[in-house]
């Protein structure tokens, strides 16, 4: 076994995840403001001999928005933090840079890399598989290969990064193989890991051929957190049933590489969002303008509904449209009252089963707007864009209503930003149960989105609630939300580390204690 001995002045706080926390500006547009040009981030494009070319060009950078680098920034920069990730661009040579006080640490990844890692094992194996295998998971032997190989990049630059006795913060599904490899490298770290997505039910996670690694890749980790405890019970049971290992309440006890035992802790910690950046958006003279004026631009319908969701076949999108076209076909609803709104953002577009997924949502929406749209009014306005924070935060404004209909969701942050956006305590969320948020969002209006008659009652429930009922409802998941918010979840989960920490080092004292004694 290789150790790796920290570089000098290593960074006390590593995070490691998929994507670097920022996105590269393109040639044609200005750097978002000063801080974000990164004169070190020089690039070094390969040549055919695979030698750096030269001169380096400066590349520029922005921060890309998400709740996650905002709760850990303070921490990052109080810390000397360093992030370990993905520039998001295939062949992308980069050394280190600093960033928003942040150490950067580019991971390379070939155009091969990206094909078998990220948009095969990743995102055709594990993410339908651990979504209840709504589309079927693809088994693929070269795409495991590579994902084995790119999770040991990804370690060996987390073991080179973090300082003696430092901390290293894995996140998701990308990367389960991360804690174990990286373990095996620095032994004396500790190593947290939280997974964004639904962890499966036995009889389902027990279909993927690797699934020994996988748990025991996971199992490097001294502290694993899930969303909800449905799924850190379903990850505790996989253990038991397949590496037959000993639990104990939140505790599985796996033996070491010294011979002995340490103890992996398994924890849900629901991800919350920046509520305060929100509330502080949502007060904004301009959005509040913009809100009004969307609502103009559709035509002042009396009732807008909204769905905001990436393009994703566990969003629930199609049972959503149809629901909706039903509600229209029976005269429940009508196009010169009410509108849905659906942003439906591209994602994976190079996954075969998400450009399927377009194809049917298109044909559904054309299909019911063609049939029931008047020269005056829309049915279905069908955005397939990606918007600035602003237009989302208008639009959550100007919703009365907001549908999140997931088939399978780890959270969804869309049902949480829709809450902290209503400071006026009006609009209502129908939620699905099948989302991770639903197990805090008690008052929304919970549904089983495969019941499409339940669907479209709540749907007209929703659309005729009275507003004192909309504010008793939301003001019961405003104070949830605001409670538990980014830096109450970051916090909790480093505390946690912390505590293992402890536990750790008290343990090997009394070990060394009872050599003494012996
Ligand atoms: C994974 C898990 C878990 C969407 N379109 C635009 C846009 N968005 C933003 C939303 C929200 C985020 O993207 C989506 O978050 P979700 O939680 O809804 O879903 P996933 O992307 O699937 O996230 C999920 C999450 O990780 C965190 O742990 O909750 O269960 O699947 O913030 O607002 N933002 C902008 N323009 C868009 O067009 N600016």
């Amino acid at each position: 076994m290789t150790t790796f001995l920290p570089s000098e002045g290593g960074a006390a706080l590593v995070v490691v995840a998929n994507r670097l926390p920022v996105d590269r500006v393109p040639d044609s547009e200005p750097a978002a403001d000063a801080a974000a040009t990164a004169p070190e981030g020089a690039e070094r494009s390969s040549t055919a001999s695979g030698q750096p070319a030269a001169p380096p060009r400066a590349a520029q950078w922005r921060r890309s928005p998400g709740g996650l680098v905002t709760a850990l920034e303070p921490v990052m920069q109080s810390e000397h933090g360093a992030w370990v990730g993905w520039a998001g661009q295939p062949d992308l040579e980069l050394e280190p840079f600093d960033f928003d006080g942040i150490r950067l640490i580019p991971v390379t990844l070939s155009a091969e890399d990206v094909e078998l890692y990220y948009e095969g094992f990743s995102n055709d194996t594990i993410w339908p598989l651990y979504h209840d295998v709504i589309s079927p998971p693809r088994f693929s032997r070269p795409w495991w290969e590579a994902y084995v190989t790119v999770n040991r990049r990804f370690a060996e630059a987390a073991a080179g990064a973090v300082a003696w006795g430092g901390t290293v913060w894995v996140q998701d599904y990308q990367l389960q193989l991360v804690p174990e490899l990286l373990r095996e490298l620095r032994p004396d770290v500790t190593i947290g890991y939280f997974h964004h997505i639904p962890f499966p039910p036995y009889g389902l996670y027990s279909q993927l051929p690797w699934r020994r690694q996988v748990l025991a890749g996971l199992l490097g980790a001294d502290v694993i957190g899930f969303q909800r405890v449905a799924d850190a019970n379903n990850f505790t049971m996989a253990v038991r049933r397949q590496l037959k290992l000993e639990t104990k309440g939140n505790d599985i006890s796996v033996p070491s590489s010294d011979g002995g035992t340490r103890f992996a802790h398994v924890h849900p910690f629901p991800i919350a969002i920046d509520t305060t950046s929100y509330s502080e958006l949502v007060r904004r003279p301009e959005i509040i303008a913009r809100a009004k004026e969307i609502r103009e631009g559709l035509g002042n319908p009396r009732r807008i509904v909204l769905g905001v969701d990436r393009l994703d076949y566990t969003k629930g999108i199609r049972h959503r449209i149809k629901a909706y076209g039903e509600l229209l076909a029976e005269g429940r609803i009508d196009v010169s009252e009410t509108i849905l709104v659906q942003v439906a953002s591209p994602s994976r577009e190079r996954v075969a089963a998400y450009m399927q997924l377009r194809d049917e949502i298109e044909m559904s929406v054309g299909r019911i707007n063609g049939t029931f749209d008047s020269t005056g009014h829309s049915a279905i306005r069908y955005l397939h864009h990606s918007y600035p924070r602003e237009e989302m935060a208008a639009l959550y404004l100007a919703a009365d209503v907001m549908l999140v209909t997931a088939l399978r969701d780890g959270m969804n942050l869309v049902a949480k930003e829709y809450v902290a956006a209503r400071a006026d305590n009006r609009g209502v969320l129908v939620l699905s149960e099948f989302a991770g948020a639903s197990d805090e969002l008690t008052s929304a209006l919970l549904i089983n989105p495969h019941d499409i008659e339940g669907l479209k009652d709540t749907i007209v429930e929703a659309l005729d609630m009275p507003p004192a009922e909309q504010a008793r409802r939301m003001r019961a998941m405003r104070r949830r939300v605001f409670k538990n918010d980014i830096n109450a979840w970051s916090s909790s989960f480093l505390d946690a580390l912390t505590r293992s920490r402890e536990r750790r080092e008290a343990q090997a004292q009394r070990a060394a204690l009872s050599v003494v004694d012996a």
